[in-house]
């Protein structure tokens, strides 16, 4: 596999913006998001999510837990795919209304140069979860990889005690994966990567509505929280320029079902709480780090698609 960049500029991408994000892996815009449609989104987390004795699948952990609320009124895990809380309307619309923001979507493409992005995933953090280093291309890419995007979106301005996100300028071309390479050995690989080059580490201070956009084989990961006084409500996305495949590193997923929400597509990869979801999800965990079920686990799937057809 190459280890030199990858990601292609076409006519339309010819902006200040693109030209800095191709370069550094990354570009942050300030102020993109409007208050008005922050203060709406919290305002509902508040009245609706934070109380809630739901279920709601963590990004932090893998798994379907309740809110664990620390002694400041925080949630401590990381909430994923909030776009697909159908069982919260008013909160879900008011997520969609960031995500698919008239100003998101044209920084998308300046960035991209696609006309259309679909929004493949979504993360709320109300505390900073110190997610490990890594690329999103693991877990989520276009194919051919290397043009799905990332943007993290600051609800609040964020402390540096709360404990920041950052990405490692120029690493959209690192790439420390080899075959049959377990997940966990992968991780360790994105560690070291970040201790040794610790000085070129960017964790920007961001203020409630700037937006920083990264490539899925950007290097990025939080810092650890200074202290849990200070929360961290951030939401990221990851979208797909419409006209490509869905996958990641090591699939292509032309199946994927796409779903309409004002003439926008998305995807909703990780259902609601219900019984089977859970137990789908932990099958999932307990494969996930071992390379020859995956490796059945994914040719399975396939198979089971195209039954299908
Ligand atoms: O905000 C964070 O701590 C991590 C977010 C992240 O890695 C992602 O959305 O891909
Ligand atoms: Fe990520």
């Amino acid at each position: 596999m190459s280890t030199t960049a990858a990601v292609a500029v076409s006519p339309a991408q010819d902006t200040q913006e693109a030209a800095y994000y191709n370069q550094h892996g990354y570009v942050v815009l300030p102020g993109l998001v409007s208050e008005a449609k922050i203060d709406r989104l919290m305002d509902l987390y508040r009245r609706d999510i934070l109380p809630s004795d739901s279920k709601f699948f963590r990004q932090s952990t893998n798994a379907y837990e309740t809110n664990r609320i620390n002694e400041h009124g925080y949630v401590a895990q990381s909430f994923l795919d909030v776009h697909a809380y159908k069982s919260f309307p008013e909160f879900r619309e008011a997520v969609m209304e960031i995500y698919f923001a008239p100003e998101v979507l044209e920084a998308l493409t300046r960035i991209t140069g696609s006309a259309r992005h679909n929004l493949m995933q979504s993360m709320l953090f109300d505390l900073n979860a110190a997610t490990p280093p890594h690329q999103d291309w693991w877990y989520l890419d276009s194919v051919p990889n290397g043009h799905l995007l990332a943007a993290w979106i600051a609800l609040e301005d964020i402390d540096e005690r709360a404990g920041r996100f950052y990405v490692m300028p120029g690493s959209q071309t690192v790439n420390l994966h080899e075959a049959e390479l377990p997940h966990s050995k992968w991780l360790e690989r994105m560690a070291d990567y970040v201790e040794k080059h610790r000085s070129e580490l960017h964790a920007p201070a961001m203020k409630k509505g700037d937006v920083m956009f990264w490539n899925s084989r950007t290097v990025h990961g939080s810092l650890h929280t200074i202290d849990p006084r200070f929360s961290r409500k951030s939401l990221t996305a990851h979208y797909l320029p419409s006209e490509m495949t869905y996958g990641n590193l090591f699939a292509s997923k032309p199946w994927v079902k796409y779903e309409d929400w004002k003439g926008q597509q998305y995807f909703a990869n990780q259902p609601e709480y219900s019984l089977k979801a859970d137990l789908a999800s932990r099958v999932k965990v307990s494969i996930y780090d071992n390379p020859t079920l995956l490796k059945v686990a994914r040719k399975f799937q396939k198979k089971a698609l195209s039954d299908l057809k």
